[in-house]
């Protein structure tokens, strides 16, 4: 674990002292660091983030901060999960290959990793609030989704090999706690660090005086807090991919945790329906581009079922569902898959629904709703997606399927809830 004793956090001027003896570095930027141009360029919440560049070769170097930098250092956050960062992009890297940058170097003591420089590439919230479409995006994230899912779990990993690591994840106890409370409580009350837009007050008010809503938010969280089906990303939002038009990468994974199979992939559909409802904002005739993240939901969605589907069926190699109970005695296991199919959907559904709130009602909303100015304009497009967000969470063991979720995303961009 990181000690707190050689930490320090740093800057343009003293990164490149520190990485000129890394040969993981030199290799690629050569040995004189003089001649590097170094940039930080972190927009994000918590960490630094540098681009080093030397001649047509650069790298990106991600350090943690001592605390949160969204809030500053009166909200202290361990250095640990840099730990856990580069833990979890090993893993995804195997389960998922090809989905996450290539790691050059970890420096526990600086709570730094050294990563592949991602470019042309940009971060898929803005080429949504830009309306710019990216090649197989939805496939290629349900594919990401099942791999890291099925990969991780007791369907696939040695039960002692996925217990060991469950372990080692269990010691990360400050970044889940910023899940539980900013997610899965904050917004259902008046917490300290809440703000949401003038005039959703009405719908505000129904959320909280929603007494089964908030039972059912509380049943997932306690699924989150205590269900170790699988490593999570666990932060699995439209700004935790990078894209081009046609290459896609995950990014961050320094909320990795066990948790529900279906956690990551309601996440993700959360941020695309974000960006639909967003969209009426950020261009002139929306449709189009609304029809086009509905088709990402779609194909994110069967991709994730088809790929979870060919897993079960040819790396069942875990301690759950064994070919023992079923193939092995003549039995068709498919049923078994096609039910537990059911409740990692039901759970995403719920999972969505509760993130379509906390970004709009606690800390850190998203641009897709923060950069339109129109105040009354935000409020009534993010009363849709709030409306909409509970009705998920009512309806997750009611609703059938994709199609269905995409009708209820075209009924309520059309509805006036204010
Ligand atoms: C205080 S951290 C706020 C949010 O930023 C991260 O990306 C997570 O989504 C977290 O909830
Ligand atoms: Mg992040």
């Amino acid at each position: 674990m990181v000690s707190a004793t050689d930490y320090e956090a740093l800057t343009p001027q003293t990164l490149g002292a520190r990485l000129a003896t890394v040969s993981a570095v030199t290799d690629i930027l050569g040995h004189a660091p003089s001649d590097w141009a170094i940039r930080e360029v972190g927009d994000g919440n918590l960490n630094l983030v540098f681009i080093v560049e030397a001649a047509e070769q650069a790298l990106i170097v991600k350090q943690a901060l001592p605390y949160v930098r969204l809030v500053g250092e009166s909200w202290p956050l361990p250095l640990y999960r840099a730990f856990y960062e580069h833990h979890a992009l090993i893993r995804q890297a195997k389960r998922a290959q090809g989905s996450v940058p290539h790691v050059l170097h970890y420096d526990e003591g600086q709570a730094l990793i050294v990563m592949e420089f991602l470019r042309p590439h940009k971060i898929l919230r803005r080429k949504l609030i830009d309306g710019e479409q990216v090649a197989a995006l939805g496939s290629f994230m349900g594919w990401f989704c099942a791999r890291t899912a099925f990969r991780g779990s007791e369907l696939s990993m040695a039960s002692a090999d996925k217990k060991a690591d469950v372990g080692l994840f269990s010691g990360n106890v400050a970044i889940p706690a910023i899940t539980e409370a900013l997610v899965f409580t904050d917004p259902y009350f008046d917490a300290e660090m809440n703000n949401h837009t003038a005039g959703l007050d009405p719908v505000v008010a129904a959320l909280r005086g929603d007494v089964v809503l908030k039972q059912k938010v509380q049943r997932a969280l306690m699924k989150f807090a205590s269900n170790t089906e699988t490593m999570l990303h666990g932060d699995l939002h439209s700004g935790s991919i990078m894209a081009t038009d046609t290459d896609i990468k995950v990014i961050d994974p320094e909320f990795a945790q066990y948790g529900p199979l279906g956690f990551d992939l309601g996440m993700m559909i959360a941020n695309f329906l974000m960006s639909y409802f967003s969209q009426p904002a950020h261009r002139d005739d929306p449709a189009p581009y609304q029809d086009w993240i509905l088709s990402v939901i779609g194909d994110a969605v069967h991709s994730f079922e088809a790929e979870f589907t060919h897993l079960w069926q040819t790396e069942r190699t875990g301690m759950l569902y064994p070919v023992s109970l079923f193939e092995d005695q003549g039995q068709d296991s498919t049923p078994a898959c096609t039910a537990l199919l059911r409740e990692i959907w039901a759970d995403a559904l719920t999972f969505c629904g509760i993130e379509m709130h906390r970004r709009c009602l606690s800390l850190a909303h998203n641009a897709d709703f923060e950069e339109i100015e129109d105040e009354a304009l935000r409020a009534r497009l993010e009363a849709r997606n709030l409306t909409m967000g509970a009705a998920l969470v009512h309806q997750a063991a009611e609703l059938a399927d994709v199609a269905a979720l995409q009708n209820m995303a075209r009924t309520h961009n059309t509805g006036e809830y204010l």
